[in-house]
């Protein structure tokens, strides 16, 4: 008969999808995003212009989903699982009535010797959902009233994510206002579905002087760009290994189906530096690989990251 194989890597995980294809899928999630974001565009830019190498490797990459239907984080992340990416932690936020769940990338992807961002070493991948459920009636009406009459949207959230293309009809700028009011991330989630809310620029693995956070956070802040301070410009987990930085999101100007042009907020991006773990510091610098440094992420830092496509945080003056 024949024999099937597929290639199964350390976590026991095996992909169903060839590399270049899921390497195209994560190129145009990233040409919709940076096509749409100024920000992110110029500071990728300006990242790699002072880096000597030109490599840049992302951290992570970020997606917003609603929690119901059939449309929440498992819409986005089968797409990840079939390439071999495997489910790690998740995090609750319950004061935002969010919840996440992380994924890993498989170990046995070769990333282009020197390839750069999306044909770098596969970044981790975050998807967060809104927990509909727990929102006013009002709120649920919206969001059922969207995600009810394109049932069979949610089997196409990978491609809704690379084309840029809502898995639903656009709603009306009342509809948005509503869920603005109680959550901002319903908001978010109804006018931008499953586009990339962010790509995170891996600090620790950049080749020049930036390669520390508080350094790279002057230099952004000095060229002008505005950073999220909520609760402090740099996130720093308890156990102190992980350090997080964002900017605000841009903002679009968005046609809502009753003819109203609105300014919303779209994509923001985002800084992380893994410190090594304590029980590897004594491996030689040059010897350091990512499996030695801090991995995962963490609430307290996830909860305040959530703020940067926030009106509080765009209407911030900058400084
Ligand atoms: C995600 C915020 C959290 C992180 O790295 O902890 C986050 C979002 O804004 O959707 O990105
Ligand atoms: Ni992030």
């Amino acid at each position: 008969g024949v024999s099937m194989s597929t290639n199964r890597d350390s976590h026991g995980s095996s992909s169903q999808v060839a590399e270049p294809f899921f390497r195209s899928v994560l190129g145009q999630m990233e040409t919709v995003y940076l096509n749409r974001n100024p920000t992110p565009k110029s500071v990728l830019e300006l990242v790699r212009s002072v880096d000597d190498d030109e490599q840049l490797c992302y951290d992570h990459l970020a997606f917003r989903t609603f929690g119901i239907g059939g449309y929440g984080i498992e819409s986005l992340a089968s797409f990840f699982l079939d390439y071999g990416y495997t489910q790690m932690d998740e995090l609750r936020f319950p004061a935002k009535k969010l919840r996440a769940l992380w994924f890993a990338p498989p170990h046995a992807s070769s990333a282009v010797p020197g390839g750069s961002g999306v044909n770098g070493p596969l970044p981790r991948v975050f998807i967060s959902e809104l927990l509909v459920e727990q929102m006013s009636t009002e709120t649920q009406d919206v969001i059922r009233k969207y995600t009810e009459t394109s049932p069979n949207g949610r089997k196409y959230a990978a491609l809704s994510s690379a084309l840029g293309s809502l898995p639903w009809e656009k709603p009306l700028s009342s509809e948005f206002e509503q869920l603005a009011k109680e959550s901002e991330y319903a908001a978010w989630t109804l006018a931008n579905g499953y586009a990339l809310n962010h790509v995170t620029i891996s600090v620790h693995r950049l080749k020049s002087h930036l390669n520390k956070i508080k350094k790279l956070n002057q230099f952004l802040e000095e060229k002008g760009f505005k950073l999220n301070s909520e609760g402090g410009v740099l996130k720093v987990s308890p156990d102190g290994g992980l350090l997080q930085s964002s900017t605000v999101a841009d903002s679009i100007s968005f046609k809502f189906s009753d003819g109203v042009t609105k300014s919303i907020p779209c994509s923001y991006i985002e800084f992380a530096e893994r410190l090594v773990l304590p029980q590897f510091q004594n491996v030689p610098e040059s010897e350091i690989k990512e499996c030695h440094r801090r991995d995962g992420f963490e609430v307290g830092n996830a909860d305040k990251i959530f703020e940067s496509t926030n009106q509080e945080q765009l209407s911030r003056r900058t400084g």
